[in-house]
């Protein structure tokens, strides 16, 4: 069977599949994407596709992938097209997307992407890169000095390792140029996520050259977003799939939910394409967008995750399909995320978590709990912490996140419930596991996690009621297994 590109796509008399409806050779690129994973591909590259298709204009995209060249491998043979499957309980759609026009890797040539972005014709510079890729500290959202990547790029800038080394390299030539900034555009799950972008490159940049510090203060913007898309990661099952229903193959499918939202900071010092119209929300504030989105979504998801994986669960829908489970989630909505949130005047919160339940629900998408668990230590302190002090503060209840956290600390350990290794993925698995291993009671245990500031900062583990509270759920989950916590819990 033929592989995507252009020939086979104008070849391909497939009536089902939507195709870009504009002339690809003709589009310039206007945008660089740091980290064009997955979740870019079907999300903010969805909405620039249809401006495109819509409005045309030099839009299109140059990816770029800070680590693996594995999207390189996939999407350069293929002229860098891919098709999104959205799919629901009610069947799929198909649209191949033509938005972006070369990936490249930076670590093969750090220089190439350098110059790729510092060029004038770069308007935005997109970031999805995960939590960790911003190297800070999650509890304070200072830059982590003596994380390895910033240590190796302000010594070596020319060839950096991480987001912030790229995008204070370009705007240095842009300054040396005296060349129009580009945005920076962060669309990660974290709360500001543009001030977060903003203070790292303006710490980072104040450490090479004030000057450059200041002119990136003044010349660049750095917008917040919110943006929600669940995009699980593509299974070979799902390319074989593909292939049965378009007649070619797709190394760089995705495959998503037909739901999307993107709500985005007016804030931008260059152009931009025109998101708005489009489907995007352009606001001059997101926070209580960010806030409902974060508490609510990413927090049920990391409670799914990691008392749905700890349950023998492998999907988010089968967590879901758990009448106990959906109770948690539900509890945990309404009660101690819920209670914390500011609400937007006319926005319908109950309809809004309504729909998050049935989005979880989708039987078609193959989410898995191991996905959402990766990177705990990153997550848990926008999703649920936030929250847990207000309720510490208030007094409200916050029983559903500490059975979170205790399911949290269970999974790190890096062992199930029967006894089978765990496969963690984060930056902080080393230090979680050999702080499972060094204590002998479960009191040394919390006593011990609770000490790690980058997540829980110095607050939390000097408050003995919320400690003993959580030594007891902990300990709870830990003899009689996660889900006698959550039928506990459900029936207190
Ligand atoms: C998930 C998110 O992996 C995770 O941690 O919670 O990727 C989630 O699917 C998206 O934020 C949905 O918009």
């Amino acid at each position: 069977m033929e592989r995507l590109s252009n020939l086979t796509l104008a070849a391909n008399a497939c009536s089902h599949i939507a195709k870009p409806l504009y002339d690809r050779k003709s589009v310039k690129p206007g945008i660089v994407h740091l980290g064009i994973g997955a979740f870019h591909r079907a999300h903010q590259a969805m909405y620039t596709e249809k401006v495109l298709n819509a409005f045309g204009g030099d839009w299109a995209i140059i990816g770029a992938s800070l680590r693996s060249a594995s999207v390189a491998e996939q999407l350069e043979p293929q002229d860098g097209l891919y098709t999104v499957v959205e799919r629901s309980g009610a069947g799929e759609n198909y649209q191949v997307v033509g938005a972006v026009q070369r990936v490249v890797v930076g670590p093969q040539d750090p220089s190439e992407l350098i110059a790729l972005m510092a060029d004038e014709a770069i308007k935005v510079v997109s970031l999805t890169v995960t939590e960790k890729g911003y190297c800070h500290d999650p509890a304070t959202g200072d830059i982590n000095w003596s994380h390895p990547d910033i240590k190796h790029d302000l010594v070596n800038l020319g060839a950096p390792k991480s987001a912030i080394g790229y995008i204070v390299a370009a705007l240095q030539i842009r300054k040396q140029g005296k060349l129009k900034s580009f945005t920076a555009l962060s669309c990660d799950n974290l709360p500001n996520n543009g001030h977060i972008l903003a203070k790292a490159v303006m710490q980072f940049a104040g450490k090479i050259d004030a000057a450059l510090g200041e002119w990136i203060e003044f010349n660049t913007a750095f917008p917040c977003t919110m943006i929600d898309r669940i995009v699980p990661a593509t299974t070979e099952d799902d390319k074989k799939a593909l292939e049965v229903a378009v007649g070619y193959t797709d190394a760089g499918v995705v495959v998503t939910e037909p739901f999307s939202q993107w709500v985005i900071e007016d804030k931008f010092c260059n152009d931009r394409p025109q998101w708005e119209k489009v489907g995007a929300l352009i606001v001059g504030d997101v926070t209580a967008f960010e806030h409902l989105k974060l508490r609510l979504l990413n927090g049920s998801h990391s409670l799914l995750a990691y008392c749905g994986y700890l349950a023998g669960c492998e999907t988010v829908s089968d967590a879901m399909s758990k009448p106990e489970l959906d109770a948690l989630v539900k509890q945990y909505m309404d009660n101690d995320a819920g209670k914390t949130l500011y609400v937007p005047g006319g926005f319908d919160v109950d309809a809004y978590k309504e729909e998050l339940r049935d989005r979880f629900k989708n039987p078609a998408l193959k989410h898995r709990t191991w996905q959402i668990a990766m990177d705990g230590s990153q997550k848990l302190p926008q999703r649920m912490l936030g929250a847990l002090r207000t309720h510490l503060e208030s007094g409200g209840n916050y029983d559903v996140i500490l059975l979170a956290i205790a399911a949290w600390i269970k999974y790190v350990g890096a062992v199930d419930e029967k006894g089978v290794d765990i496969d963690v993925q984060d930056p902080l698995a080393c230090q979680l596991k050999a702080v499972h291993e060094e204590s002998q009671t479960a009191e040394q245990l919390i006593e011990a996690v609770l000490s790690v500031e980058a997540i829980f900062g110095v607050d939390l583990k000097q408050d003995p009621v919320f400690k003993k509270q959580l030594i007891d759920v902990y300990s709870c989950i830990e003899s009689k297994g996660v889900m006698a916590g959550v039928g506990q819990l459900l029936k207190a």
